[in-house]
């Protein structure tokens, strides 16, 4: 029996559900370069330039182990710019008994590659994404009856399942979590590690060549582009971060300065969920680095959460809730996303950081993501369809099922609650505490009104006032609402109208699209 193996840009891992059992004599793997994926939204030149180059050198790791692979480019004539056209070409030239791929992780592709079996009358085994700590039975069985869904239980039995960090039935040190002391603000410290930073080869050259001429209108840079393109050295950016930033990345993994983007974080993301690290492994070499006394509790318990808590629970929430979890807007917000989204182009500090290092290299770090660019989006009421679409496209790590809950329920509480407790709200307190920003600013931090304040405080009143029929009962509300409520009239009505004159000159400055 002859078998067709696609396997997609984020399925670069050896040891694939769809190659458990396939004889590399009767498989042939089918790897396409397509169009429709690099534009289905207009994804960072540093995030295409990533896959095509990690899916070359993975096709050519796969060969090197002994499997037959058809790698269609993006500039091959014939290339048809779909998944399905691709699988129909190559039905074509190797006439195949039978498919056999592993799950795509969105709902866009799953339904591509449901169409398969009628649209090209052979059998089409579609086998779980193994590469997940929890499968997705599991998620659907935890989450079964409970009235409230919170990460930090599901993590839990996360920690339970794996036995990592685990004394028996009871958590090491004692404590589930030690989120309370991850919360310092960074020094400018000298000795703070830098990521690797990897030369293009030939490989890579070719495909930045590519990017550069195909992909004009996408935003970002590729300048200086020195991402790992090879297990081999995602591999040595998971070893020097474990050696170097591991220790105090809990200590700052809330923190943010100038010109500094990536503090003590791993940088992983991009390379784990493109399938070329492995998450059970990574955490598996977090805890031995803990054991051996080389990091602190709160360092390997707070990157532990992130891969088997957060990650785990946001893709279980994905695909519990199905594909209308994208049209979600529980505060009905409807403005549309700042053009200086796309340029970094504003004279809040914070957002120009922020946006700035997005754009430069298609990365920002979870409290520049939460706080500030997401932060600021829902504070003004921007429609959480379009945040969505903007986070898919400049993150190189983003992939629907995991952007998604992030962006929407995180970032926007546009599911109500569903993923978040409370709205992730700020005002410029919170970025003064966490940041070196507001020193740098042209706005005043602890001004609320007035042409000199910053932005941030007016809006964070306007948005709880704006939303109180929805938040006002929120428990973890409680207290600012209280705040709001100790106001006078008069107060309240300067915050509201130092808000609206901001949204007015926001909107005034916008594009007509
Ligand atoms: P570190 O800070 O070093 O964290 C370690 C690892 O933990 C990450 O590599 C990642 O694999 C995992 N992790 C941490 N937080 C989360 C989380 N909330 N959800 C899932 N995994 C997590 N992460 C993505 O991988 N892809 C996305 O598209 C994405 N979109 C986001 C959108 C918003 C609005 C927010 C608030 C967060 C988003 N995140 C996303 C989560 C987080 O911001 C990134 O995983 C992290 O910044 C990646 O950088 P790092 O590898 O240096 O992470
Ligand atoms: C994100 C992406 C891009 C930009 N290009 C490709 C591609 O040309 N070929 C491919 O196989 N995958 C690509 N990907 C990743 C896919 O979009 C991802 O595998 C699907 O969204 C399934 O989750
Ligand atoms: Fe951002 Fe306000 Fe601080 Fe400026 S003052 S950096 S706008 S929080």
């Amino acid at each position: 029996m002859t078998t067709l193996i696609p396997i997609l840009g984020d399925q670069l891992s050896m040891s694939l559900s769809s190659l458990r059992d396939a004889d590399p004599a009767t498989s042939s793997l089918l790897m396409v370069e397509v169009i429709e994926e690099a534009t289905y939204v207009v994804h960072h030149k540093r995030k295409i330039a990533y896959i095509f180059s990690a899916m070359r050198h993975h096709a050519d790791a796969l060969r090197d182990a002994g499997w037959r692979v058809d790698y269609v480019p993006l500039d091959d004539s014939n290339n048809s710019g779909s998944f399905t056209g691709e699988v129909a070409r190559a039905i074509a030239r190797h006439a195949p008994d039978r498919i056999v791929v592993t799950a795509a992780g969105e709902w866009r592709v799953a339904a591509m590659i449901d169409s398969w079996e009628t649209l090209f009358g052979i059998p089409v085994d579609v086998r779980p994404d193994t590469r997940f700590i929890a499968t997705l039975d599991e998620f659907a069985a935890w989450a079964k009856g409970r009235k409230q869904w919170r990460m930090e239980y599901f993590y839990r039995d996360m920690r339970r399942k794996t036995g990592l960090l685990m004394d028996g039935d009871k958590p090491v040190g004692g404590d589930w979590n030690f989120d309370s002391e991850n919360r310092k603000a960074a020094p400018r410290d000298p000795a703070m590690p830098r990521p690797l930073s990897f030369a293009p080869d030939a490989i890579t050259r070719e495909v930045l060549a590519l990017v550069a001429d195909r992909f004009t209108d996408h935003p970002g840079s590729l300048d200086g582009f020195d991402f790992a393109v090879t297990r081999a050295d995602a591999l040595a950016q998971q070893a020097h971060f474990l050696a170097h930033a591991l220790p105090r990345f809990g200590d700052y993994q809330d923190a943010m300065l100038s010109g500094e983007p990536f503090l003590w974080h791993s940088l992983l993301s991009p390379y784990i969920n493109s399938g070329l690290l492995g998450p059970l492994e990574l955490a598996q070499a977090v805890e031995a680095r803990f054991h051996d006394g080389d990091v602190p509790i709160n360092a390997a318990e707070g990157f532990i959460r992130q891969i088997i808590g957060w990650r785990e629970y946001v893709r279980g929430i994905y695909w519990h809730e199905g594909p209308d979890y994208a049209t979600r807007n529980f505060l009905n917000a409807t403005r549309p996303l700042p053009d200086f989204y796309w340029t970094g182009d504003t004279d809040m500090h914070c957002l120009s950081q922020a946006i700035g290092q997005t754009l430069d290299f298609a990365y920002a770090h979870h409290i520049h993501r939460l706080m500030i660019t997401g932060n600021f989006a829902m504070l003004i009421g921007v429609d959480p369809a379009e945040v969505h679409r903007w986070y898919l496209a400049v993150y190189a790590d983003a992939y629907e099922w995991v952007e998604l809950p992030n962006t929407l329920g995180m970032s926007q509480f546009g599911d109500g609650g569903l993923l978040a407790s409370k709205p992730y709200a700020a005002s410029g307190a919170y970025i003064n505490r966490m940041s070196d920003y507001c020193g740098r600013c042209r706005y005043d931090v602890k001004q609320r009104t007035g042409p000199d304040a910053c932005p941030f405080n007016a809006l964070y009143w306007d948005f709880l006032a704006r939303n109180a029929e929805k938040l006002a009962g929120n428990q973890r509300l409680a207290m600012p609402y209280r705040n709001w409520a100790k106001m006078t009239p008069q107060g309240q009505a300067e915050l509201r109208a130092s808000a609206a004159s901001f949204l007015d000159r926001l909107d005034g400055a916008q594009v007509e699209r």
